[in-house]
């Protein structure tokens, strides 16, 4: 048994998409965790009309909600919002996943299998048993070279940092001081695996073959790329400070609770 799921699903754009993958997401979920879960869509105004798509989706089963953002952000605050109306709720796990069918909902299952021995789980690509289709030699190699790069930056042993297919506890996420998280994009997932580990939570990865979307258009970019790559450097003070003002903060209340 596992306890309450919620799937929070940020679409941007995503009309050929998105009623197939709240569908196949819905099944998973009905076998895997029949009386306690939620699909979350958190969509930002797209003009192509995924929103009245997932507000249909929505009329029709009971266990889909659409969060309706008044323009697109980047994906990091559309996570924040997503995030935070999902521990409204009764969550205790949260998993995120893209629209875009490159993360197959058959995963599901081991990321929540694997979650009830860890605090975060990731899903994979560069660990055995993981990897990617479709993708071109030049996208393989900025992929994997940024994972790379950040895990040596950071000097952490996860594998693949960028992935945006995980399962975290509720206790993750009430502990990453989300509200300092500023990141986008492929920062914004480095970010909050990389606070979790700095608070001692314990991170996993279950390896999966990432699928290049087959509809719908890109939003890659060899600038996003390169943003990221930028940004990595400054993770290891900020979310350092960030963890440590918790750990601070968390001293002097258990100080005052032990006196
Ligand atoms: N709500 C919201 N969703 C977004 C935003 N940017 C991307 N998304 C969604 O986030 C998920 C991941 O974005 P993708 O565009 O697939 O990014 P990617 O997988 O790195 O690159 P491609 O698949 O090549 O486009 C998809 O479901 C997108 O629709 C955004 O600004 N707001
Ligand atoms: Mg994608």
């Amino acid at each position: 048994m596992h306890p309450p799921v919620c799937i929070v699903i940020p679409t941007y754009n995503e009309a050929a998409n998105v009623e197939g993958i709240v569908r196949a997401a819905v099944a998973e979920l009905e076998r895997l965790v029949p009386d306690a879960h939620r699909v979350l869509i958190v969509d930002d105004n797209s003009p192509d009309g995924t929103g009245a798509i997932a507000d249909r989706l929505a009329e029709s089963l009971a266990q889909v909600e659409v969060l309706h953002r008044a323009a697109k952000t980047g994906l990091g605050h559309a996570y924040l919002a997503g995030f935070e109306r999902a521990l409204s709720g009764d969550a205790e796990l949260v998993i995120e996943m893209d629209a875009d069918f490159s993360h197959d909902p058959r995963y599901l299952e081991a990321l929540l299998d694997a979650a009830q021995d860890a605090d975060l789980v990731l899903g994979s690509r560069y660990v055995a048993g993981g990897g990617v289709e479709d993708w071109g030699i030049v996208r393989r190699l900025i992929s994997r070279g940024g994972c790379l790069y950040a895990r040596t930056i950071l000097g952490v042993g996860v594998h693949d940092l960028t992935g945006g297919f995980k399962c975290i506890h509720r206790r993750v996420l009430e502990t990453i001081q989300l509200e300092t998280i500023r990141a986008e994009g492929y920062v914004f997932q480095i970010e909050v695996t990389y606070r979790a580990l700095l608070a001692g939570f314990k991170v996993t990865e279950v390896p999966i073959v990432f699928r290049d979307r087959s509809v719908g258009s890109s939003k890659m970019s060899a600038r996003i790329a390169a943003e990221a790559m930028w940004a990595v450097p400054f993770l290891r003070r900020r979310d350092a400070a960030a963890m440590a003002g918790r750990n601070a903060t968390e001293a002097v209340i258990g100080a005052r609770d032990d006196g």
